[in-house]
Parts: C-alpha cells; sequence; structure tokens
C-alpha cells in the first residue's frame, strides 16, 4: 500500500496555476485538464508503481534499449559532454547514459525542486567525480542554462515517451526550444513510443490491478484536496481509448451517473457516461518520429529499437539550418 502524501482531513496551498487549468477545463467542453497535475507525490507515487507493471512495457523496453545503445551514443558523440536531462524525474535510466558517455557535467532540468534535489543527490553519491548541477524550472519555457556549461558541448537526454504526452503542436515547440537551449552542435537522445495494437496499447494503460485507474482518480482526490472540492471520486471510472486518427491513447475520467460538485466554489454538472479528458499519450512510428525531429529542427543521426520494435530511441544533432534545397 503506498502512503498518502498528506493524511485526509488536512490541506494544503493550491497553485494557483492547478486551480485555474481545473477550473477553466472543467467549464470547457470537452472537458479536460492537462496531464502534468497528476504528478502530486501521491500521483508520483503511482507512476513509479506504473513503469514496473507487466502490462506498461515502454520502461523496461527503453531501459534494454539504453543498455546497447549508449556506448554506441558514447562512439558517436565523444566522451565530456554535458549531459542536459529534461524532466529528470528519479530515472532508473540515467545511470546507463552516464556510465557509458562519461560526462564532464549532470544538469537534471526538473519543475519539482525537492524531488530534483533527491534524485540528484542519490546520482552524485553514484558519480563522486561528476559535477551535478541540478536547475530547478520549467523546460516547456525558454531556459537559460547554468554558465558554466556555456562553452561545454551538450548531449540532451529526454526519455520515457514523455514527448508523446504533448500534442505535436507542443512537441515541435519543446523540441524547438531545447534546440534553443542546448544550441547549434548539441545532441539529442529523445525516446518515443511506438505505434503497435491496441492489444498491447490499451493493457499498458489499464492495467489489471487498477494502479493507471488509481494514477487517473488520484487527480480527483488532489482536486478535492487541494481546492476544496467535493467530487464524488466514487461515481467515476477511468477510462483509456485509443484515438487510431491522432495515434494517441488517451485516459478520461468517466461519469457513471449524473452527478453534481463544487471545486473552489464554482458548481459543476456532469451527465452519466460524459468524461473529463486527462491524457494523451501519442505514439510515433519511425518515420513519423523522424518527422517530429526535423520539424523541431533536429537532425536524426542513429536510431535504436528492440527486437519487436516496440519502443524507439533517436539520436539527433541541432545542426546549422539549411532553410532550402
Ligand atoms: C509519463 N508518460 C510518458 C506516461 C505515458 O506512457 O504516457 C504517463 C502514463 N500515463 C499512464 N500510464 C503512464
Amino acid at each position: 500500500m503506498l502512503k498518502p502524501e498528506i493524511e485526509d482531513g488536512e490541506q494544503t496551498l493550491a497553485d494557483p496555476q492547478f486551480r485555474a487549468d481545473v477550473l477553466e477545463g472543467l467549464a470547457r467542453r470537452p472537458r479536460a485538464i492537462p496531464a502534468r497535475w497528476f504528478y502530486d507525490r501521491r500521483g508520483s507515487e503511482l507512476f513509479e508503481a506504473i513503469t514496473n507493471l507487466p502490462e506498461y512495457y515502454p520502461t523496461r523496453t527503453e531501459r534494454a534499449i539504453l543498455e546497447t545503445a549508449c556506448p554506441e551514443v558514447a562512439d558517436i558523440v565523444g566522451k565530456g559532454r554535458a549531459v542536459v536531462e529534461f524532466g529528470s524525474g528519479s530515472s532508473t535510466k540515467t545511470p546507463i547514459l552516464l556510465e557509458a558517455v562519461a560526462p564532464s557535467v549532470y544538469v537534471p532540468i526538473d519543475i519539482s525542486g525537492d524531488f530534483l534535489r533527491q534524485s540528484s543527490k542519490v546520482l552524485a553519491e553514484r558519480f563522486p567525480d561528476l559535477l551535478v548541477l541540478p536547475f530547478e524550472a520549467d523546460f516547456m519555457g525558454p531556459l537559460s542554462l547554468p554558465k558554466t556549461i556555456a562553452d561545454t558541448p551538450k548531449l540532451g537526454f529526454f526519455p520515457g515517451s514523455t514527448i508523446g504526452n504533448m500534442i505535436p503542436l507542443m512537441a515541435v515547440d519543446l523540441l524547438r526550444a531545447m534546440r534553443g537551449s542546448l544550441g547549434v552542435g548539441a545532441i539529442l537522445l529523445i525516446g518515443m513510443d511506438r505505434i503497435k495494437g491496441e492489444d498491447m496499447l490499451l493493457p499498458a494503460y489499464d492495467d489489471a490491478d487498477g494502479v493507471t485507474a488509481a494514477f487517473n482518480l488520484n487527480l480527483l482526490e488532489r482536486i478535492n484536496r487541494e481546492l476544496g472540492g467535493d467530487i464524488p471520486v466514487e461515481a467515476f471510472q477511468h477510462k483509456a481509448v485509443w484515438n487510431d486518427d491522432r495515434a494517441r491513447v488517451e485516459m478520461h475520467l468517466e461519469a457513471v451517473r449524473d452527478l453534481a460538485f463544487t471545486v473552489d466554489g464554482r458548481s459543476f454538472e456532469m451527465a452519466g457516461g460524459e468524461t473529463i479528458h486527462t491524457e494523451n499519450s501519442h505514439k510515433y512510428g519511425v518515420r513519423d518520429a523522424r518527422i517530429l525531429l526535423r520539424a523541431g529542427g533536429w537532425t536524426p543521426v542513429a536510431e535504436w529499437t528492440d527486437p519487436e520494435g516496440l519502443f524507439g530511441v533517436y539520436l539527433a544533432e541541432a545542426q546549422v539550418e539549411r532553410p532550402a534545397p
């Protein structure tokens, strides 16, 4: 049993952006709340549990690919780069890369300062000779990286297919922003989950033990706790669907009956069967991934997959732009 972050009855000070996103998202049609709000302490623990589920193939598959790919990455990019990881979290994949490319500096970027300091400490202990410079920031916006690494060639690292949680418009914006932060000549190592059959995709987002359901429903519990809501959580069910047109798995919270609730003093009504859209997880075929990278200003230079072709890891370079043929 995972321990809840805050005991029942205790209320925390809400992030104003969380309040705004929830109130606006519940009022609009279709209703939708950004997936970034899943990750309070409990949500992060549940996500960690998801990554170990038998149905959730992406984490173990990408880790296995990186074991093979990282020594080859080192051959291509050389040693001594500054590794900049976007949304470092508590990744178990980072040591695989650090072992292989022997960076001079490691810069993990994360919006959650606590999490960042904790995971940086663990890494610094494991790599005592490595300079670790944690950087607390929202990597979706423009970044000015520490001056210490201004003249060091950069290797960006963005594993986990987190790019898939953005609609393509935002994904391209992010790739361009990364290019701007890391500069021309930088290299990016990025993971993207591939398109595959629903028989494999849907269980990955709707597991038999209900961990993903708990992860999704925790958003409602967080709203109740932090925004003074009275949403009847038991009247919602987790739903995962494959949207073939957009090549993405969508997660929704579906009202199982007509219901009414308040959040932050605002009243909402939902009919039975209506949903709140909570996450998109886009999947990219090999060519889709290459086009996405190029649209974001990155030229693919190498790629790896697993024997079943479930997941893709791509190495791309921020080359000088050549807009016309
Ligand atoms: C973090 N992200 C890449 C996960 C995914 O697969 O889209 C989040 C997740 N949602 C449900 N399960 C996992």
